[in-house]
């Protein structure tokens, strides 16, 4: 199959006529885009041949791995038997139906926090566009209309539509879309590694970061706050992942305030930490969970909400119409390749494997990393990691951002074979929940090698001594 495809003849029309998401469209048209053909397991392959270990998912979501013929299957079935048929005017479809029922039975049963009803979307931003929309009406439903403000945090990422761009907080994105809109405001992440003070441990942090929460409600005014946004470990943001002390007081104080709490999933659900939700592991109680990316392992676009009954309630019994949806919510083939595809992880005991098997393997050889000079620290959880290159090991000094180290690192894993995002100076691995322990050797081996690449690329140029 590689060998059919021609390389420049698909960059060419590439180039001329695709506008790619998060790029620099000049830059990317002046050197082409790698062509990738084909994928198996935890591998892909480009238009060369050339075979790359797939560190990243694809985008966080292939989470059973490539090839899975029974996805195809359940696609093509679902096609032929109905290919789509809308949910707007009363009616549904069979796999949306199942699908609602099965994923409210995989959330946790916990009173008014019980999970019992779904909203469908395409997408994770979709998904947030529609929790805006759900949390205002709730408020309003209730007879606050006041409470609009929705409290996200700096470097969080809940999507690219203007909602879902304005709950995150990059600063890149706000920039260029006159974000966020209104009603919607930031606090600091829980990032130990950057703004913990001198001497503070890590618990004692988690506590403190989780206060800049009630710090803003108060400044907001606690009667004007509707909700509180992030993620139970920020993905796109660097994998910062949370003291232990930091959620169980996150919920201390959206409980003191009454404040609903939207625990954003799109990437920790489905096994990614070794639950199938991820507050699970954090022990939180959200009211609504945004979900997508791993729920058909990216086979397919779907995504959605997670509605707790506290909110569902309100919107059943006193809602009347409610006023949003889309074309696709609840689309027969997505929902029938979602069904599919939890048949896999429960088959395969995947999220059992990320907690017990290979989450705790990959902790252990990920943390071998952190004796690397170039690495200030590694983290792990479940299935994702991170580290943070730096300049100079002993006293954690940062690299100048403008010399992109990452950047430097991120080709250099290109080059030899790995998929590893690189986040400024952070980078990021969520492999695919089918690892054996070989390939994570295989995965380990290979970040070895590209970090003492990079290791003398930077002493090289002078970057370091
Ligand atoms: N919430 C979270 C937590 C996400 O990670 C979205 C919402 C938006 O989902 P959609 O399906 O609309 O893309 C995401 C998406 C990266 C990267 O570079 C991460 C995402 C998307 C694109 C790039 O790490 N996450």
């Amino acid at each position: 199959m590689n060998s059919t495809v021609d390389t420049k003849r698909i960059q060419a029309l590439d180039s001329a006529h695709f506008l790619h998401p998060f790029t620099d469209f000049k830059d990317l048209n002046s050197r082409g885009a790698r062509v990738i053909t084909k994928a198996q397991d935890v591998y892909v392959w480009d238009s060369e041949g050339k075979k790359i270990l797939d560190g990243m998912s694809g985008l966080w979501c292939v989470n059973v791995g490539y090839g899975r013929k029974e996805l195809a299957d359940a696609a093509h079935r679902q096609m032929l038997e109905l290919p789509y048929y809308n949910s707007f005017f009363q009616t549904t479809n069979v796999p949306a139906a199942q699908l609602a029922a099965r994923l409210a039975s995989l959330a946790p049963k916990v009173g008014d926090r019980s999970f019992d009803h779904v909203f469908y979307s395409s997408s994770g931003s979709e998904s947030n566009d529609s929790n805006v929309r759900m949390v205002r009406r709730y408020w309003d439903l209730l007879g606050q209309p006041q409470r609009k403000v929705i409290i996200g945090r700096v470097n969080g990422y809940h999507g690219s539509t203007m909602a879902g761009a304005s709950l995150g907080g990059m600063g890149g994105m706000h920039a260029q879309g006159d974000l966020p809109i209104p009603n919607i405001t930031h606090i600091e992440q829980p990032y130990y590694f950057e703004k913990r003070l001198p001497g503070e441990s890590e618990s004692d942090f988690g506590v403190r970061a989780a206060g800049w929460l009630e710090a803003k409600i108060l400044e907001m005014g606690a009667d004007k706050v509707a909700a509180f946004i992030a993620e139970p470990v920020q993905g796109a943001g660097g994998v910062i992942i949370p003291p232990d002390t930091y959620w169980p007081e996150i919920q201390r104080i959206v409980d003191k305030y009454g404040i609903l709490l939207i625990s954003d999933e799109v990437i920790c659900a489905f096994g990614r930490l070794g639950h199938w939700f991820a507050y699970e592991k954090f022990g939180y109680k959200p009211d609504l969970i945004t979900f997508a990316k791993a729920v058909t392992s990216g086979y397919i676009p779907l995504g959605g909400v997670m509605v707790g009954n506290r909110v569902a309630k309100v919107l059943i019994e006193q809602g009347g119409e409610f006023n949003h949806g889309y074309t696709y919510s609840g689309h027969p083939v997505a929902c029938a390749v979602a069904m599919a595809n939890l048949d896999i992880m429960e088959r395969e005991n995947l999220v059992g494997r990320v907690r017990d098997d290979i989450g705790p393997y990959l902790a252990r050889r990920f943390e071998e990393i952190a004796a690397h000079p170039l690495v200030g620290s590694t983290q792990t959880c479940g299935f994702v990691a991170g580290l943070v290159l730096v300049k100079d090991k002993a006293s954690g000094e940062r690299f100048d951002p403008d010399l992109a180290v990452g950047m430097m690192c991120r080709a250099h894993c290109f080059g030899n074979g790995l998929i590893m995002r690189a986040v400024g100076d952070r980078m990021i691995i969520a492999p695919p929940l089918t690892m054996t322990h070989a390939q994570i050797d295989e995965l380990i081996g290979l970040i070895q090698k590209c970090l003492d690449l990079t290791l003398a690329e930077t002493i090289a140029k002078g970057l370091r001594v």
